[in-house]
């Protein structure tokens, strides 16, 4: 299945001067991340904050201290689309993968998420197996004390857990145990955290088979904004592993998100709902 790109996705890094150096490719090999600068001023950021703050759930106005996300706010803030095609961040997961970046979904986050460790290759895979990656970009300065980002550098060279790997039907029902069974992973494999204590504007891109999740936010008085988009890459199929069966992957059909604000989102509405009930009662 081929990727077909938005109108005008394209990344002025011209082959002769891309971003990154051999040395930080040898890095992500090694270690299954990279932090690099997007090069976006605070003005942009603060924009950005500004646009997310009011999409964010009802209840955040009750808990601020209550993990809160937005999932692809790209479609009304521009500045959240604008960083999910950072001309840096595209330019350097093509020199990483040899293959064009594809961003599909944007998560933003107030607050540290507190999320326990997993790998993304459960949530989102492709044909051939592995490109995928996430960047994670700070929105203001991370510290040990505002939630940041937790992750074991080389784990990515660990092979590809599926929830049938550790016994488990597919399916979100089944997530803690497969968390459970991340945690003994991580005791059987020795395998020692880092954490992203990133300055603001600088972005970590992690490997999809890089075992990460949020720590713990000690200060509660505190937020810590971030943005992650999650890519994949041209030329593949693209499927989502935890509502698969053994060898019947539930194949995908990513939006790109677009280049250039001047863009029209798909049809989700009346018509598409309509259609996924006629195929569920067996009509074509
Ligand atoms: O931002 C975090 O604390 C964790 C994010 C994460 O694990 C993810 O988006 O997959």
């Amino acid at each position: 299945m081929k990727a077909t790109r938005n109108k005008g996705l394209s990344v002025p890094y011209s082959k002769s001067s891309p971003p990154l150096t051999k040395e930080q490719i040898a890095r992500f090999d090694q270690n299954g991340y990279l932090i690099l600068d997007l090069d976006f001023d605070a003005g942009f950021i603060d924009r950005l904050l500004t646009g997310v703050e009011p999409l964010y759930p009802a209840e955040r106005l009750q808990n601020p201290t209550a993990p809160a996300r937005l999932q692809d706010a790209w479609k009304t803030v521009d500045e959240v689309r604008q960083l999910a095609v950072s001309p840096i961040a595209l330019a350097a997961l093509e020199q990483l993968y040899g293959r064009a970046a594809l961003p599909f979904q944007t998560l933003n986050f107030p607050i540290g998420t507190r999320q326990l460790t997993h790998s993304d290759t459960i949530h989102f895979n492709s044909i051939p197996k592995g490109f995928m990656a996430g960047v994670w970009v700070a929105l203001e300065d991370i510290d040990a004390s505002n939630g940041p980002l937790q992750y074991y550098p080389g784990s990515h060279k660990l092979r590809e857990y599926s929830m049938q790997d550790f016994g488990l039907e597919s399916g979100y029902e089944n997530y803690r145990h497969y968390e459970a069974c991340i945690q003994d992973l991580l005791e059987a494999e020795a395998l020692r955290p880092e954490f992203g204590t990133l300055q603001q504007g600088q972005a970590l891109i992690w490997h999809a088979n890089l075992l990460h999740g949020g720590a713990a936010q000690t200060d509660l008085a505190r937020s810590r904004h971030s943005q992650v988009t999650h890519y994949y890459f041209e030329d593949c199929a693209y499927y989502t592993p935890m509502n698969s069966r053994a060898n019947k992957p539930s194949f995908r059909k990513p939006f790109w998100i677009p280049a250039t604000s001047d863009f029209e989102l798909p049809d989700t509405g009346g018509r598409a709902i309509v259609r996924r009930i006629a195929r569920r009662l067996g009509f074509k």
